[in-house]
């Protein structure tokens, strides 16, 4: 589980109505489309049915563990006010917090210690943890990025929380999905776990293999420079949940409208949806 920095969220809310339109220019949806479309939402159903605005999204600052990430709550507050709902923070922290969440009303929360970052719905009890909305919130994004992946080969890289979540949400999507991961057992299970549900998924043992026989891949691993220039072409589509970005500083230029990556965005409005 990668710990967040302060200067990884430092600048999202200043930038967040940039960001939402670089995504429009990569995938042709915003935020809110790609977080919607991953909780299995028709578009229709986001345009008729607008998330009722009244809704409290309180979010919670953890001291524990490690403790607070200077600017991490204020970022989350931004990213679901972004998407049309009522958030605030609350002023007091831990316990404190989820009672004044609770007594001010709040039907859902956001808190994250230094083992889970999840989103709660007080009313109907359903939770969403971050890494599961992660995987498949950045699966919709390149969805829409690559105009469907029926039929097409995508590798994931990571056999985590993250990469779990993104190879079930491709098979759905229809993809042909391999799994890489350092620790061969963890693709293992990942693979028998999707094979109990009737999916097929290959287990790749080698990564620059893997990477010559894929040009759709899902980086979901806290490991940087793992993607090199040599390992990108034309028609390389990447999804990087993963924090730091997996690709080599000069990939990324080479990528450039074809990579999808940051630190809290795509995970966070998937999990207001998952919660609703
Ligand atoms: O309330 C606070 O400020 C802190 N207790 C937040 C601690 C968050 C620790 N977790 C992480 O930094 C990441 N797992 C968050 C999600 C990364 C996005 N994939």
């Amino acid at each position: 589980m990668t710990r967040l920095k302060r200067d990884d969220v430092s600048g999202i809310a200043s930038a967040l109505a940039n960001y939402d339109a670089e995504l429009v220019g990569k995938t042709g949806c915003t935020l809110k489309e790609i977080a919607a479309k991953a909780v299995g939402w028709q578009r229709s159903k986001l345009y008729d049915k607008r998330p009722e605005q009244h809704r409290q999204v309180a979010v919670i600052p953890m001291t524990c563990g490690q403790g607070i990430i200077e600017g991490f709550v204020e970022s989350v507050a931004c990213i679901i006010t972004h998407l049309g709902f009522k958030a605030f923070i609350t002023k007091s922290r831990d316990a404190g917090g989820v009672a004044e969440a609770a007594q001010s009303g709040a039907e859902i929360l956001f808190m994250a210690d230094d083992d889970r970052f999840v989103a709660v719905n007080l009313r109907t009890g359903k939770v969403s943890d971050n890494g599961d909305a992660t995987g498949k919130g950045y699966v919709a994004g390149l969805e829409c990025m690559c105009g469907g992946l029926e039929g097409k080969k995508v590798l994931v890289i990571g056999a985590g929380p993250v990469g779990n979540s993104a190879a079930l949400a491709l098979v759905q999507f229809g993809a042909e999905v391999a799994v890489y991961d350092l620790n061969l057992s963890s693709s293992q299970r990942l693979s028998r776990k999707l094979e109990k549900i009737g999916y097929c998924v290959t287990i790749e043992t080698d990564l620059e293999s893997a990477l010559e026989k894929h040009c759709i891949l899902v980086d979901a691993c806290p490991t940087d420079d793992l993607i090199l220039l040599r390992h990108i072409t034309e028609d390389t589509m990447m999804a990087a949940p993963g924090i730091p970005l997996g690709v080599q500083a000069a990939g990324v230029g080479q990528l450039s409208k074809r990579l999808l990556h940051d630190p809290l965005q795509i995970g966070v409005a998937t999990m207001m949806f998952d919660v609703l």
